[in-house]
């Protein structure tokens, strides 16, 4: 097994479960989370509305994960988590973050999910520093595989090359390979097909 960096759009991939930087309300937004709805198409919003609200105007609170169907998507599922707002690194937002991998990777399991990719959680509107992210996101994928055999197939999505570098070094540094990053011309056929003969 192996954590896959890929460069793209999270929105094309034909995995069983794509992950949405989403905010606690789960109507969407913009970034990764206005691309995924718009891709999806309105049943999606439709589908995130009926979840039932934890507190006033909350459906996921921060570091949590929920999933709904994919409708137009490519994937099957998509997982709906909230990253935490960078402030200064000393309100939790470490522990926030690695809560969003791990526990989408508890949700995977519990879902027979087999594939499933992970955008760049918080390193946009959210502001946290994308070095220190790209070390949580492969630190907890790292760790997951070491103790479980599923979702076998891990990618991180990075959409441009500063995203795709960092995460490149953050898994050299925690002793990961990355020679076999998935390349980033691989096509969303391509991913189907590949995730078909695992
Ligand atoms: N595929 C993959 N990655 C993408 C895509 C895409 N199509 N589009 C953007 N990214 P952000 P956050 C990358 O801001 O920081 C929303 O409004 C982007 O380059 O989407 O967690 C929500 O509703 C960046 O690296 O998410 C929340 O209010 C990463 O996705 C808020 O933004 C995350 O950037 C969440 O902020």
């Amino acid at each position: 097994m192996k954590i896959e960096v890929w460069q793209g759009d999270i929105t094309t991939l034909a995995v069983d479960a794509i992950v949405n930087a989403a905010n606690e309300t789960l109507l969407g937004g913009g970034g990764v989370d206005g691309a995924i709805h718009r891709a999806a198409g309105p049943e999606l919003r439709d589908a995130c509305e009926r979840l039932a609200l934890v507190r006033p105007g909350v459906r996921c609170p921060t570091g949590e994960v929920l999933a709904t169907e994919a409708f137009a998507l490519p994937a099957r599922h998509v997982f709906h988590t909230v990253g935490p707002v960078w402030h200064d690194g000393h309100r939790d937002e470490p522990a926030l973050l690695a809560n969003c991998y791990w526990k989408s990777l508890q949700l995977a399991e519990k879902l027979e999910v087999r594939s499933i990719a992970f955008p760049a959680i918080s390193c946009g509107v959210y502001g946290y520093p994308l070095y220190q992210a790209a070390q949580i996101a492969a630190t907890e994928t790292i760790a997951w595989q070491r103790g479980h055999r599923e979702p076998r197939r891990i990618i991180l999505v990075a959409y441009n090359s500063a995203t795709f570098k960092a995460y490149q070094q953050a898994l050299l540094a925690a002793g990961q390979p990355v020679e076999e990053a998935c390349p980033a011309e691989r096509s969303a056929q391509d991913m189907r097909i590949a995730t078909a003969l695992e």
